[in-house]
């Protein structure tokens, strides 16, 4: 097992930093009170804010055509946790871990539960895999599996979203997420309701088997594997589907998931308006679905949504609760960096979010003052939010500088010599 960073060690690091923190967050504190904020109070927001980790992007990623190895990789789903908790004991924001099945299914469940009950974890959403045929499987998902032409492929589909009920209940999970890669590749190889209809059959069945205290999330994604056309390709049809199946069907938003230039944050409007906003997969991308740390491109987009969910968390939106989890690929960076850089640029935008004075921007919107409107939008973005994420990383038992601190702890030279390479290095998207 690799060893975790000692508390006294962040602490330590930590100490040679806060009084440099603590003069920031002063002088912060009194910029804000010129706004009539009070710093502590969104500190205090800042220090509850959780998104959670994926399991599969504590790996290295690739793309379709290479895949380069990073060293002291996880090997399986408890050494994949060991990396979530270093994660979560330096950002203190990322206490849940959202499993990928089969790629972590384990034979002892009651044993994994333990393990991460042991480094203080808790599990997110359970994603289900049927974009990829196992070894040995009876029938294949090459055509699609939940929408498959083929009975006997549509059952097997059917069976391992089950499945992953079943062991999400193991592990105290409350929320199924079913992303296919059904879809074509040639205009005319599907056809297209005839597709969907196969589809809401099968979700349909799945959805019975649904505890009454979980939710059904439904991730749509325009393009890839298929690249003509994908069953569930935007929000329209991932909606229409959650509608059909009933209310503890929700959609799943994943930022790399729509065309080009699509206005995403008035998306997340509309599904919070019906209350089918399910979660989110955050990332970035430049081209398509790329993978790239979340707001590492596009931070302004990823502040306008959390525009939008701050102020569905201003006005009390009934049924308003949706997942925070990442969703990315590294491939030429250490996983456990991205995953704690991106969760505190999620965080920061969802800070920057709490400081937009909502009755002012009501007041700007509705005399048609678009230019105040946006300045308000603007003034929250550019405020340097910084001092309040370390603070409350500090307050929490995280580092205020979480990458520095890791880097200094060694943690993994020591995975590296725990978990020798497995040698893989083909393709491979995760
Ligand atoms: C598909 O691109 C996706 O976004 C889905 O969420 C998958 O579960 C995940 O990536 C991992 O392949
Ligand atoms: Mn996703």
């Amino acid at each position: 097992m690799t060893k975790r960073i000692d508390k006294a060690f962040i602490a330590e690091q930590n100490e040679k930093l806060m009084p440099g923190v603590q003069e920031d967050y002063d002088a912060l504190a009194r910029k804000l009170a010129r706004q009539d904020i009070d710093i502590e109070k969104i500190t205090q927001k800042a220090a509850e804010f959780q998104v959670a980790v994926p399991s599969w992007g504590t790996g290295t990623g690739g793309t379709r055509f290479a895949r380069f190895p990073g060293t002291g990789e996880p090997r399986n789903i408890f050494e994949k946790l060991e990396d979530c908790a270093v994660i979560n004991d330096l950002s203190q924001c990322t206490q849940a871990v959202s499993p990928h099945f089969p790629w972590d299914k384990v034979d002892d469940f009651t044993e994994l539960k333990g393990f991460s009950d042991n480094l203080d974890l808790k599990w997110d959403s359970i994603n289900s895999n049927t974009f990829q045929d196992q070894p040995g499987q009876a029938h294949s998902f090459k055509y699609g599996s939940l929408s498959n032409t083929s009975e006997a492929s549509r059952e097997l589909a059917i069976a391992h979203n089950l499945d992953c009920i079943k062991w999400g209940e193991a592990l105290g999970s409350k929320v199924l997420t079913v992303w296919v890669g059904d879809g074509s590749n040639h205009p005319g190889q599907s056809h297209f309701q005839r597709a969907f209809e196969r589809y809401l059959e099968s979700m349909k069945r799945i959805y019975a088997e649904l505890p009454s205290d979980w939710e059904l999330h439904i991730e749509h994604k325009m393009f890839e594997p298929a690249f003509y056309s994908t069953v569930i390709q935007d929000w329209g049809s991932n909606i229409l589907a959650a509608m059909e199946l009933g209310d503890k069907a929700k959609s799943l938003v994943d930022l790399g998931h729509h065309a080009p230039n699509v206005n995403i944050e008035m998306i997340v409007s509309r599904l919070i308006q019906f209350k089918k906003l399910g979660g989110f997969h955050f990332n970035d991308s430049k081209y398509g679905d790329d993978d790239l740390d979340s707001g590492s491109l596009h931070p302004y987009q990823q502040f306008l949504i959390f525009n939008e969910l701050v102020d569905a968390e201003y006005r009390n939106q009934e049924g308003f609760g949706p997942g925070y989890l990442l969703d990315q690929s590294h491939n030429v960076t250490d996983p456990i960096e991205s995953l704690m850089n991106s969760a505190a640029s999620v965080q920061r935008s969802y800070v920057a979010a709490l400081l937009i004075n909502r009755e002012t921007l009501y007041g700007y919107q509705d005399s048609n003052d678009a230019i105040m409107a946006s300045n308000t939008l603007k003034n929250a973005f550019v405020t340097d939010v910084s001092p309040i994420l370390q603070m409350a990383r500090a307050r929490n038992g995280g580092a205020i500088d979480p990458i520095s601190v890791y880097r200094a702890s060694g943690y993994r030279a020591s995975a590296a010599k725990e978990r020798p390479s497995s040698g893989h290095s083909g393709s491979g998207i995760v």
